[in-house]
């Protein structure tokens, strides 16, 4: 394979609202992020996504850009960008922005003037399409609920939104618009950046007939993911995206891609592929249903560790992927993948390494280095997300009580994910002087920063520790590059992998079950590379006794 220059990078992924407010107005900021580059160099991280940070009218957090060229004032000046950029640099730490070009903001200059002129130039740099007697021009569920159609003021016409109505969809088949993006691509690229996170991509493709498909819910709409699914042809747009912008800088881009058609893979992320990577989320939607979070069932341990396992072994000799917990829009990995009696550090530092250790890209996302977890909340005006306020309405149609349609959300809500970073144990967490916009997780006085930064053998020190190993000049290659081998793939209780590139073998053993161990392996055991215990419960010259929570690294 190709080396490339992010391949054996750690990725940490920053939500700027939630991250560091520097002026008390309970908004994370550029300057917070500036402030804490040196906590993110000590954790071990080389390149950080951040989340939109564009001017936006914040209805979807940003993923609702209204000028692609400004810095939202409520997170500071592209002067401090630039300043956020230069330190970095210094660091030797990448910057990778969101880029979100599937649909921009209804308030972008693009939209308000297509709206003036509806039969203009600009209404062609969106999908106005004639509605079906009186009715919206397709039957298509929007990724937040209603139809994907609104009307447009004064006309029988409709736009396309495939999330909120104030995201209308861009028109990729308009050269014009293309041009207008790829122009913005490398302009922010010209200013340095490492590289781009790129938002919601499957959907730049339409079936421009806009045929209606089967209904799939009560409300007699179908998702709009069957259209993106069934058409074809979004190569030509990626193709000519990369080779406009991306091919000429050497670019790092990972694709967030949802509803890819299986055998388009190499096409995407191969060698000559459209991005670099994309994230492996076959372990998230693994319990997702098509009904709503209310129907999502609970993560069984053998899925979803099948489900790493395969795409471990189906991408390792095509593809490099890139690994995930959580997100910004995910629950918190430690509420979710960790069973209930391993909801605890040991379980939290246990699911960090398995995760870390995969073959490809680690990203962590804020707060993970420290175990934070999902945050119940008492009413649904307590939160802040779009998509959670449609999905608490979608359990309450399908009858669920408000308490169960309210736990729906504390499950699955993406607000689990956006809660304050936890600093430290003063007043917000140390996040802000100010009122936060989002209400802290009240569990910020056992779980912060400054707390573990002073405990040797806190979840962050193992994250430091992990992430060293990850990079250890001694086993790089093999954690970068080498194969991975699955092991105990029926056992109910062990998740377990080798990696191997060479002469050199390192074994991943950890216990999610609420038994004690003994694992046995097929060849001697040279040397503990890192584990979760200040003693670990036995280990002979093959075997390894693994106490429930516990996870070791062995070299064989
Ligand atoms: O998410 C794209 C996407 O597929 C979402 O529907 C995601 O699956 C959903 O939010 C899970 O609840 C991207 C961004 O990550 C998300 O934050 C934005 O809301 C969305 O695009 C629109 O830009
Ligand atoms: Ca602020």
């Amino acid at each position: 394979m190709q080396k490339k220059w992010w391949h054996d990078k750690v990725a940490y992924q920053i939500y700027p609202k939630s991250f560091m407010d520097s002026n008390g107005d309970g908004i994370g900021d550029l300057r917070g992020i500036i402030g804490k580059l040196d906590y993110l160099k000590e954790l071990g991280i080389d390149m950080i996504w951040i989340s939109p940070i564009y001017q936006s009218p914040f209805i979807d957090q940003g993923y609702d850009i209204s000028d692609y060229y400004k810095i939202a004032e409520e997170f500071g000046t592209m002067e401090e960008f630039d300043l956020l950029l230069e330190e970095a640099k210094k660091r030797e730490i990448q910057i990778v922005m969101d880029l979100v070009i599937n649909h921009c903001s209804s308030k972008h200059e693009w939209f308000q003037k297509a709206l003036d002129d509806p039969a203009g130039e600009y209404a062609e740099y969106f999908y106005f399409v004639k509605g079906k007697d009186g009715n919206p021009p397709s039957n298509y569920r929007s990724y937040f609920g209603g139809s994907t159609w609104e009307k447009v003021p004064g006309t029988d016409n409709y736009y396309l939104h495939m999330f909120a109505k104030e995201q209308p969809d861009l028109n990729w088949e308009n050269p014009k618009v293309r041009k207008e993006l790829f122009d913005m691509v490398n302009w922010w690229l010209d200013k340095g950046i490492g590289g781009f996170r790129i938002d919601a991509i499957i959907n730049i493709k339409k079936d421009l007939a806009f045929p209606d498909f089967e209904p799939d819910g009560p409300d007699g709409m179908c998702r709009a993911t069957k259209m993106v699914e069934e058409v074809d042809g979004i190569g030509k747009f990626l193709g000519e995206l990369k080779r406009e912008t991306f091919a000429k800088y050497d670019a790092f881009t990972v694709g967030e891609v949802f509803n890819m058609k299986e055998e388009e893979l190499e096409e995407f992320v191969g060698e000559d592929g459209y991005f670099s990577t994309m994230f492996d989320f076959q372990p998230h939607i693994l319990t997702s249903s098509e009904n709503g979070w209310y129907d999502t069932r609970e993560v069984d341990f053998l899925k979803w560790k099948a489900a790493i396992f395969s795409s471990q072994v189906e991408c390792q000799d095509r593809v490099f992927l890139a690994n995930i917990i959580e997100n910004h829009d995910e629950p918190r990995g430690a509420s979710r993948y960790l069973p209930e009696h391993a909801r605890n550090p040991q379980g939290v530092k246990m699911l960090g390494t398995v995760s870390i250790l995969l073959r490809g890209i680690p990203f962590i996302y804020q707060g993970q280095e420290i175990g934070m977890t999902n945050c119940r909340r008492e009413d649904i005006h307590d939160y802040d997300d779009i998509d959670t306020y449609h999905q608490y309405q979608v359990a309450l149609d399908a009858g669920l009580s408000k308490e169960e349609a309210l736990d729906a959300c504390y499950r699955f809500s993406r607000d689990n994910a956006r809660t304050p970073m936890q600093w430290n144990a003063e007043k917000n967490a140390g996040f802000t002087m100010g009122k936060p916009w989002l209400a802290v997780n009240e569990n910020y006085r056992e779980i912060n920063v400054e707390d573990q930064e002073k405990d040797p053998n806190s979840v962050l020190n193992y994250y430091k520790r992990l992430i060293r190993l990850r990079k250890d000049s001694e086993w790089k290659e093999v954690f970068v590059y080498g194969n991975f081998l699955p092991m105990y793939e029926k056992d109910e209780q062990i998740f377990a992998y080798a990696r191997k590139a060479g002469e050199k073998t390192a074994v991943v053993l950890a216990n999610f079950g609420e038994k004690e161990m003994v694992v046995e392996l097929d060849k001697k055991i040279r040397k503990v590379l890192l584990s979760n215990q200040d003693k670990m419960a036995g280990i002979d010259e093959n075997k390894v006794i693994l106490k429930p929570c516990e996870v070791v690294v062995v070299s064989i």
